[in-house]
């Protein structure tokens, strides 16, 4: 299989809980090259943008809130079936729910403050990256 390209978030809550580096470890030792990275914060008209689907939903507001609270790492994550094998390695939405051994699981602390972002298709990594990162930023 060719080599697939996805996007992912480590989001405010793991940021500030100090787990950057461990994410960073697991995503490396899952496989995947990095091949784009920023921290910043992201602001309130990114985040309504980015999480537009769910505009309508009730945690919107908190969502938005919580995605611009702090810093966050954007990151470009190349390999093999990238966009499944990352929600794999993330685990579930809710941490509740999620694997044993899965980023959500060992990091997240409820379903809105999930430690971690992932693209759940590839059409939608094909949005989601030119987002956050230039062409010149992908390496
Ligand atoms: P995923 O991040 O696993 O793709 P989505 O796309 O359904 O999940 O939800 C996007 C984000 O919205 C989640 N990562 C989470 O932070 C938040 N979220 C989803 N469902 C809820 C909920 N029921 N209550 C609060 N926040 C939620």
């Amino acid at each position: 299989m060719a080599l697939q390209r996805t996007f992912g978030i480590i989001k405010p809550d793991a940021v500030a809980d100090g787990h950057i580096g461990e994410i960073l470890t697991i995503i490396e030792q899952s496989g995947f090259r990095v091949a784009g990275l920023k921290m910043r914060r992201i602001t309130k008209n990114e985040a309504e943008a980015f999480y537009a689907v769910h505009k309508a939903r009730p945690f919107f507001a908190g969502l938005v809130q919580f995605m611009t609270e702090g810093p966050s790492v954007a990151l470009v994550l190349e390999r093999e079936n990238a966009v499944a094998k990352w929600r794999e390695v993330m685990g579930a939405t809710n941490p509740a729910d999620a694997a044993e051994g899965t980023i959500r699981k060992r990091f997240a602390q409820n379903i809105e403050r999930n430690s971690v972002h992932g693209s759940d298709a590839a059409e939608t990594a094909a949005e989601e990256i030119p987002f956050f990162f230039s062409a010149a930023e992908l390496l």
